[in-house]
């Protein structure tokens, strides 16, 4: 086990006070700024305590959603890939993720296709292969634009769906380990988990699958018992951290860093 759930290094951005003017699908009320933060806090606080080094970057007036730094770039072992997200308010903040990657990685190369558009909430990255969903932010041409990009590393990106009516693939599913993947029942009835070991979110906790795999433990948002007893059954050790403020802008767990070793 390692590329996929061992890093050294995170980056998170603070949540700016133009998060009331995030994107979301369906209008569930203002987030509470503060809330956010505090959850933010807690957040970055659980990376810090499995021994990795946390980058915390400043707010982002100009762009509501930068919170959600994942979004923005793939962070391999090998280099960093500058991503083309697909909403038009958040393109800006490749440019301004770029600088920190390039500090960081002797080898940072970037999705350049005027016509090429894919975030990092669509990209799931095992121990064997990069999964990419093809989703109302990532397109056919992005995905090949990134497969031909990380072949030079040596890497295999295969496209499939991110389900309709869903943000991004990761919104339904997550690495719990180089073999077992939590997943929503309606994204692995696809199929496009075979030969992994699926964890299923029980009914009615879709919003739960968003996890992350952070070194020895699972981050995952509060309020899914059902989910977080799974988890722990299965062997791993769950953090629960409050999630309801970013819920409202249909983020989670994996959007809010970029999680990498640079080489
Ligand atoms: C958006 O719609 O882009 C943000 N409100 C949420 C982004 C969540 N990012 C992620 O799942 N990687």
């Amino acid at each position: 086990m390692s590329r996929s759930t061992r890093f050294t290094h995170a980056i998170t951005r603070r949540p700016s006070s133009s998060i009331t003017d995030g994107l979301r699908a369906i209008d569930t009320g203002t987030p509470d700024l503060a809330r956010m933060r505090t959850h933010h806090d807690a957040y970055v606080a659980t990376l810090k305590a499995t021994g990795a080094t946390v980058v915390e970057l400043p707010a982002l007036e100009a762009f509501p959603d930068s919170v959600f730094v994942e979004d923005t770039a793939l962070c391999l072992s090998e280099g960093a890939v500058i991503l083309r997200p697909g909403a038009p308010s958040r393109l800006g903040e490749s440019a301004e993720m770029a600088p920190h990657l390039r500090a960081l990685y002797t080898r940072v190369v970037e999705i350049s296709g005027t016509e090429s558009f894919i975030e990092g909430g669509d990209i799931l990255v095992t121990e064997t292969e990069i999964l990419v969903g093809r989703s109302a932010r990532t397109n056919a041409a992005g995905i090949a634009e990134l497969a031909r990009l990380v072949a030079f590393w040596g890497h295999k990106v295969r496209e499939v769906l991110t389900p309709p009516g869903v943000l991004h693939f990761k919104t339904d599913c997550s690495l719990l380990d180089a073999d077992t993947i939590l997943s929503t029942t309606r994204l692995s009835a696809s199929g496009c988990f075979a030969g992994y070991r699926v964890l299923d979110v029980p009914d009615g906790e879709e919003a739960a699958a968003n996890t992350i795999r952070f070194n020895d433990l699972v981050l995952m948002p509060a309020g899914f018992p059902r989910t977080r007893d799974a988890i722990a059954a299965a062997g791993f050790t769950v953090r629960e951290i409050g999630n309801s403020e970013c819920a409202r802008l249909d983020g989670g767990m994996s959007c809010l860093s970029l999680r990498f070793t640079p080489s």
